[in-house]
């Protein structure tokens, strides 16, 4: 068995959601910040048979879009702070795949 833990923005996490729980999996999700942006994601957790890995990571794939986003950097130079704005490629989703030595339900 795996447990999948899958970071997905925010904007998506619904349709990620129902997709999985529409295709029978056991979902858990859980409110996560970033620690670069510092905004909100969610977290999945998903524990399922191995042979089912690659069908859960592909469902997350497909609704987990690339985006964008501009986030304001500092920089100290001759005597003053600059501020720039940089942009940033976030998501689709980043994910784990660890193996579950045990799982109970009690
Ligand atoms: P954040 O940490 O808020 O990162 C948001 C996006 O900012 C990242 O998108 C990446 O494009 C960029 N970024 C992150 N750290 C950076 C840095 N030190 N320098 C420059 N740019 C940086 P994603 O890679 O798609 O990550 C989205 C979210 O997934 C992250 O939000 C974080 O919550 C999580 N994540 C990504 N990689 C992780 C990892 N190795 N371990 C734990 N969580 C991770």
């Amino acid at each position: 068995m795996k447990l999948i833990l899958a970071i997905v923005n925010n904007d998506d996490s619904a349709m990620v959601s129902s997709g999985l729980t529409r295709e029978g999996y056991s979902v858990t999700k859980l409110a996560t910040t970033g620690g670069f942006l510092m905004s909100g994601n969610t977290t999945f957790l998903i524990g399922v048979e191995d042979n089912k890995v690659d069908a859960v990571v592909e469902l997350i794939s497909s609704f987990s879009k690339k985006r964008t986003q501009v986030v304001p950097t500092s920089s100290y130079g001759v005597g003053n702070y600059t501020s720039f704005p940089v942009e940033v490629t976030v998501g689709g989703a980043t994910v784990f795949v660890l193996n579950v030595e045990r799982m109970e339900k009690l």
